[in-house]
């Protein structure tokens, strides 16, 4: 019999979209072949040293299995490990065009932090202080500042140092009465948009259709999907309206007047939408 894994997973997650994607494709079950660790990131779960010792990034999702010396960390290689436990299917058939397509998505100036927690002007971070985003920062940081008070001698300490600034720097700005130190952020936020619209024109350029690398479904639509449902679901696109580009455009054309989602996404995102497992992973934008 095969060797029963654990996947590290969170709700909250967009990158644990890529191993479920792959289970699920693959016909892996729940409890039978693999547990899964739900990690709350609300809460920083993901930063308690339990989870620090499986994932030194403090990141989900993670990987553990007895044949492997050590957990795996990075969704990409999760996603290949699950694929190489029978017959391969996920690898692409064009690897140079799929391999693009995955240091794009994974790249920092496609990450969907930028449209969960930054804001351009006083009226968007007045909406993001009222959402819930605000309480999101607020749990992550508590739960940093309570390791890094609880640890000083902990061989964790300097990754808490370093994680509690890097939120703080955002949090302090929820925290903060809007004015005239926000206006660096607001400029931030506007080039990161420029970046992102210019990402997804790449994108646009690199699909190959009807899949994303290739004439059938591979990584490269595994890493795609939840990075698109994750900029859509925080876009506020209402979540089960799945086709629905419009928020996400409306919000990236604040910035860039002309932007438009191409049709080569479009037609991609349609195809890949109607699989089986895109409907099981993915029955509503998350
Ligand atoms: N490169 C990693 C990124 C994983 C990642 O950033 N995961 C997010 C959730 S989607 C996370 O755990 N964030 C928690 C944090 O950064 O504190 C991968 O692809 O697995």
């Amino acid at each position: 019999m095969a060797e029963k894994f654990t996947l590290y997973s969170s709700v909250e997650s967009q990158w644990v979209g890529v191993p479920l994607l792959a289970l699920a494709e693959k016909g892996f079950k729940e409890n039978i072949d693999y547990d899964l660790k739900e990690i709350s990131l609300a809460s920083g779960e993901n930063f308690s040293p339990e989870y620090i010792a499986v994932n030194p990034n403090g990141t989900v999702p993670s990987l553990t299995a007895p044949s492997l010396p050590k957990p795996l960390t990075e969704s990409v290689d999760i996603l290949r490990w699950i694929d190489s436990l029978g017959t391969k299917t996920l690898e692409p058939q064009d690897a140079a065009r799929s391999k693009e397509i995955l240091d794009l998505v994974h790249s920092p100036s496609m990450s969907t932090n930028l449209i969960l927690f930054q804001a351009r002007d006083t009226d968007e971070m007045a909406y993001k202080k009222a959402s819930a985003w605000n309480a999101f920062l607020e749990g992550r940081q508590a739960r940093l500042d309570k390791e890094l008070a609880a640890q000083p001698n902990h061989p964790f300490y300097i990754f808490y140092i370093s994680k509690a600034a890097e939120n703080l720097s955002v949090t302090s700005l929820y925290r903060a009465d809007l004015g005239p130190s926000h206006h660096d952020f607001y400029k931030l936020t506007n080039e990161m948009y420029r970046d992102l619209a210019a990402g997804l024109e790449k994108l646009e350029s690199l699909i190959w259709l009807p899949y994303a690398a290739g004439e059938t479904v591979s990584e490269a639509d595994f890493n795609t999907i939840p990075w698109l449902s994750h900029a859509m679901m925080g876009a506020d696109t209402p979540v089960t309206s799945v086709q629905d580009f419009g928020p996400l455009e409306r919000l990236i054309q604040k910035t860039v007047p002309e932007f438009k989602i191409g049709p080569k996404t479009k037609e991609w995102w349609s195809n890949i939408a109607a699989t089986e497992t895109f409907k099981r992973v993915f029955p509503v934008l998350h």
